[in-house]
C-alpha cells in the first residue's frame, strides 16, 4: 500500500481534510526537539491552524534527538501526518501539514546545529520527556553526574543530550550573529522555562562562559502549560486507519478532542499569532501548570499504577472500577483541592469533572503502562508539593500514601500474580533493589524508598506518620490484594 505523500492530498477520501494551505509557499520558523505523538497531536497542530490562517513563515523542522524511527515513519511521508480525533460519538481526522522533515540528531549533527543557528528559525521547541533535562527532579539542578552531560562537557565536537545539541548550536548561531531565539519548553514540568534556563545556564557555564554570558541576553525561556491525552499509537489504530484511508500512514497519531495550551508571553525573537487559534497568552503560567500537574498528571500516574497492579490495562478500564473512580475523587478533594492556588474565575471542581469525563472517554487506549514510566522522574512534580503541604498542615496522606505504595510494588517489578512488570525508568534498578534487599521488612523498604533523595529530597525520610502510613497500606495490599485493599479503606 501507496505511503501518504503530498500527492495523496488531492485525492483525499470523503471524512479526512487537508491541510488548508499550499505547503510549498511554507518556510520554516520552528525547530522542535522530540518530535513524538505528543508534539505531533498539539504544538504541530495549533501551527497548522497558523499556516492555515495566512503566516506561512512558522514551519516546524523537527529533530529526534535518538531513535531513528520518527524520521523514519515522517520523511518518507514529506513531514505529513493524519490526526485522529477520538471520543465515545465519532473520529474526525485531518492531515497535518506543518511538519516539514525530520532530522536524526545522532546522525545528522552538523544539519541539526545549522538549524539552530538559522537566522529564520526564531523559536525552538521542545518536549524531550522529564528525563532530557537531567536535572535534579527534587531541586532543579544539573545532575553533574549525568553520564551524557559528562560525555557532552568532555568532548565539544559530540553530543548526547537535548542540552548538549542546544549549546553547541547556540555557540554556532552566536558566532553567526544569527539573532536571538525562544526557547520555549513543553514538559510537564513545574515552572518548565525556569527549569529549561537553570539547566541550560549551569550547563554552559562548563561547556563555553561566553555562550553562558550570552545566553542572558539573547534567549527567552517562558514557559508553558502543555494538556492533551495522546496515547501510543497501536498497531490495530494504523490497520484500521490505512483500510479507511487506502494509503499507509505510519506518522498517525491518536488523540482526544481536549486540548490546552497556556503560554507565558514571552518571545525574544518574534512568535506566531498563538492568540489567534486558541493558545491563551498570559503573563503568567505557573498556576495554570501547578493546577494541571497536580490534578491531572498527579491522577495519572496514582490511576496508571493502582489500574496496573489491578489489571487494569487502561485508564479507562481503571476509571470502570468503582474503587478507582472514588479514589479519585477522594483524591482531588481531600488531598490536591486544599493544596492548589486557584486564578481569579477558574472553576476547580468544573475543572476536575471534566476531567474525569476525559478519563473514561472509552475511545481512547491509553495504557497504564505507559503512565506508568519514569515514576522517578515524574512523582516529585505530581505528588510531592501536595504531599508536602498536606503534611505541614496535618491534612490527609491517605491517598498519596497508597499511590506511593502503589508505585513501590510497581517498581518492585512483579505484579499480584508474580508476572514480571517491564518498569521502565531511569532508577529501575535502584528501586528493584531496595525491594529486594528490604523484602522481609516493609518499614526498613518504606524509609529506604523515602531516601532516595533525587526523588523525595531530604526532607521525605524522616516523616514518622508518611512511613506508618505507606507502610499500613503496603501490608493491606500484600495480604487482601491491591483492589480489594483500596475498597475496604473506601468501605464499598
Ligand atoms: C501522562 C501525560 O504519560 C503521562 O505521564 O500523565 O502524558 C498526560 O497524558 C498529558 O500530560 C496530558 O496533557
Amino acid at each position: 500500500m501507496q505511503r501518504l505523500t503530498n500527492a495523496q492530498l488531492d485525492d483525499l477520501p470523503i471524512g479526512i481534510r487537508a491541510p488548508a494551505y499550499a505547503r510549498a509557499g511554507v518556510t520554516p520558523g520552528i525547530l522542535h526537539l522530540g518530535v513524538g505523538a505528543f508534539h505531533r497531536a498539539h504544538q504541530a497542530v495549533y501551527v497548522d491552524d497558523i499556516l492555515a490562517a495566512g503566516d506561512t513563515s512558522w514551519g516546524i523542522v523537527g529533530a529526534s534527538l535518538r531513535s531513528q524511527s520518527v524520521p523514519d515513519q515522517l520523511n518518507p511521508q514529506q513531514g505529513l501526518y493524519s490526526l485522529m480525533v477520538r471520543s465515545a460519538g465519532a473520529d474526525d481526522v485531518r492531515i497535518i501539514g506543518a511538519i516539514d522533515r525530520v532530522l536524526h540528531a545522532p546522525t545528522e549533527r552538523e544539519a541539526l546545529l545549522d538549524w539552530i543557528a538559522d537566522p529564520r528559525i526564531r523559536v525552538v521547541t521542545l518536549t524531550i520527556t522529564e528525563k532530557g533535562y537531567c536535572h535534579d527532579p527534587a531541586t532543579g539542578n544539573l545532575l553533574a553526574d549525568h553520564p551524557g552531560v559528562i560525555a557532552d562537557l568532555a568532548d565539544a565536537s559530540v553530543s548526547v543530550t537535548a542540552l548538549g545539541y542546544l549549546c553547541a548550536g547556540l555557540q554556532r548561531r552566536k558566532a553567526r550573529g544569527a539573532g536571538p531565539v525562544t526557547l520555549l519548553s513543553c514538559d510537564n514540568l513545574p515552572s518548565n522555562g525556569k527549569t529549561l534556563a537553570l539547566v541550560l545556564s549551569q550547563f554552559s557555564r562548563d561547556y563555553d562562559p561566553q555562550l553562558a554570558e550570552w545566553l542572558n541576553d539573547n534567549v527567552s525561556f517562558p514557559s508553558s502549560m502543555i494538556d492533551r491525552i495522546v496515547p501510543a499509537t497501536r498497531a490495530e489504530d494504523y490497520q484500521q486507519y490505512a483500510q479507511m484511508a487506502g494509503f499507509d500512514d505510519q506518522g498517525l497519531v491518536v488523540t482526544e478532542p481536549f486540548t490546552q495550551w497556556v503560554v507565558e508571553d514571552n518571545f525574544i525573537a518574534g512568535r506566531p499569532a498563538f492568540e489567534t487559534v486558541g493558545v491563551q497568552m498570559v503573563t503568567d503560567v505557573e498556576a495554570y501548570e501547578d493546577i494541571k500537574l497536580r490534578c491531572l498528571n498527579g491522577a495519572h500516574s496514582l490511576l496508571a499504577y493502582a489500574g496496573y497492579l489491578a489489571g487494569c490495562k487502561t485508564i479507562a478500564e481503571t476509571m470502570a472500577q468503582p474503587a478507582f473512580q472514588q479514589l479519585l475523587t477522594a483524591f482531588w478533594r481531600d488531598e490536591v483541592t486544599p493544596q492548589v492556588e486557584v486564578p481569579e474565575g477558574f472553576d476547580l471542581h468544573a475543572y476536575q469533572q471534566e476531567l474525569a469525563q476525559r478519563f473514561k472517554n472509552p475511545a481512547l487506549k491509553h495504557t497504564t503502562w505507559q503512565i506508568a514510566m519514569d515514576g522517578s522522574q515524574k512523582i516529585p512534580q505530581r505528588w510531592l508539593a501536595t504531599l508536602r503541604g498536606q503534611l505541614e498542615g496535618s491534612g490527609s496522606v491517605r491517598w498519596l500514601s497508597f499511590g506511593l505504595a502503589c508505585w513501590m510494588r510497581y517498581v518492585a517489578g512483579f505484579d499480584e500474580s508474580g508476572q514480571v512488570i517491564d518498569v521502565q525508568d531511569p532508577l529501575a534498578k535502584t528501586l528493584a533493589q531496595i525491594a529486594r534487599e528490604q523484602r522481609d521488612d516493609t518499614r526498613a523498604w518504606v524509609s529506604a524508598i523515602l531516601s532516595v533523595t533525587s526523588v523525595f529530597g531530604d526532607d521525605l525520610k524522616a516523616n514518622h506518620r508518611l512511613q506508618v502510613s505507606v507502610a499500613d497500606w503496603l501490608v493491606a495490599m500484600r495480604s487482601q490484594g491491591t483492589l480489594a485493599a483500596l475498597s475496604r479503606s473506601l468501605k464499598i
